[in-house]
């Protein structure tokens, strides 16, 4: 496999968003502060998955962290929420309002049609933690990767994906374990509950998900999409059915059925099914 030569897609200060090959990087870049999000965070990386997703050369997308911190040399993914930025109704931008809008960008991890692959290098911590459980797949590295729960330490709780999509996937007991006592876990540790992946040496993290993501890229765009829609849908409620539904409606208008249902109704004259009622 070849070694992405990344391009970058768009200049930004708290992040750095790059593409290669079809994939694309977005990573937090405040790796002094273990990579916190801040609402100027948060903002880039809505912009930027945005892009992701309405392009329609990009088929996967990395969601990773630069580092490590030029301070101590300590790799992070994300620390959460910035502390520093948080006001007394949430976190402050530059424009003085407060803001949570960092579970925007969750949902668009969530319902986005493309496979989002969540690559940590180290510290996945509070909002960073969440964010790991929300991508599609987890990669960890084997030497630093570090998740922990400290919601509860700040007075903050991620009650939606964070908290109640965790315990889905690794057990009510150890969702429970993991908010309420808030330690530290190895990547191992993280792989063997089920939230992890693969446990990757910290050299080869990088390559190791672009090359996930090629995998991905080589099967088929729309299997992938129905089948991460589809595995949202149960949890998601009537809006993972209404995602789901989108998509399947989208592929009815490419039957000749809703190729006559458009055209009678241009024409002004009655449509012609051709009564083909399959079984
Ligand atoms: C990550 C930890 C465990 C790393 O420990 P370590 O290696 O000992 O480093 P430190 O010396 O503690 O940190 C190094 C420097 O980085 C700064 N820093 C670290 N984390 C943050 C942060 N989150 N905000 C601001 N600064 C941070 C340190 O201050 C230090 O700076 P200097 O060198 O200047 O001293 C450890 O750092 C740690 O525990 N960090 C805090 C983790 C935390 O509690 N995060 C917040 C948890 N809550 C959320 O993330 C809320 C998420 C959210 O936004 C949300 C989600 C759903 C619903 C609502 C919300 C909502 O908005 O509230």
């Amino acid at each position: 496999m070849d070694t992405p030569n990344w391009k970058t897609a768009k200049e930004y200060t708290d992040i750095t968003y790059k593409k290669c090959n079809g994939v694309a990087r977005i990573a937090f870049n405040r790796p002094d502060v273990r990579n916190a999000f801040r609402p100027k965070t948060t903002s880039e990386l809505l912009d930027a998955f945005h892009d992701a997703q309405e392009d329609t050369s990009i088929g996967a997308v990395l969601l990773s962290a630069e580092g490590p911190s030029s301070k101590d040399g300590v790799y992070s993914f994300c620390s959460g929420g910035d502390q520093k930025a948080r006001g007394h109704q949430g976190y402050v931008g530059e424009d003085g309002y407060h803001r949570l809008n960092i579970l925007e960008v969750q949902r668009l991890i969530r319902f986005m049609p493309k496979a989002v692959i969540c690559v940590v290098p180290g510290w996945a911590v509070g909002g960073g933690h969440s964010l790991h459980v929300v991508c599609d797949m987890t990669l960890a590295s084997k030497e630093h990767a570090i998740f922990k729960q400290t919601d509860a330490d700040v007075t903050s709780f991620d009650g939606g994906y964070g908290s109640a999509y965790l315990a889905k996937m690794v057990g009510q007991k150890k969702a429970r374990e993991i908010f309420f006592l808030g330690r530290n876990y190895s990547a191992q540790e993280a792989f063997d509950m089920g939230m992890v992946n693969a446990v990757i040496p910290h050299d080869e993290l990088e390559q190791t998900a672009y090359e996930w993501a090629q995998e991905v890229l080589a099967k088929s765009p729309t299997s992938i999409k129905m089948l991460k829609f589809a595995m949202n849908l149960t949890d998601d409620g009537m809006v993972g059915q209404q995602v789901f539904a989108g998509e399947a409606t989208r592929l009815a208008y490419m039957t000749e059925e809703a190729k006559e249902g458009r055209d009678a109704f241009l024409e002004k004259r009655k449509p012609n099914f051709d009564k083909k009622w399959l079984p």
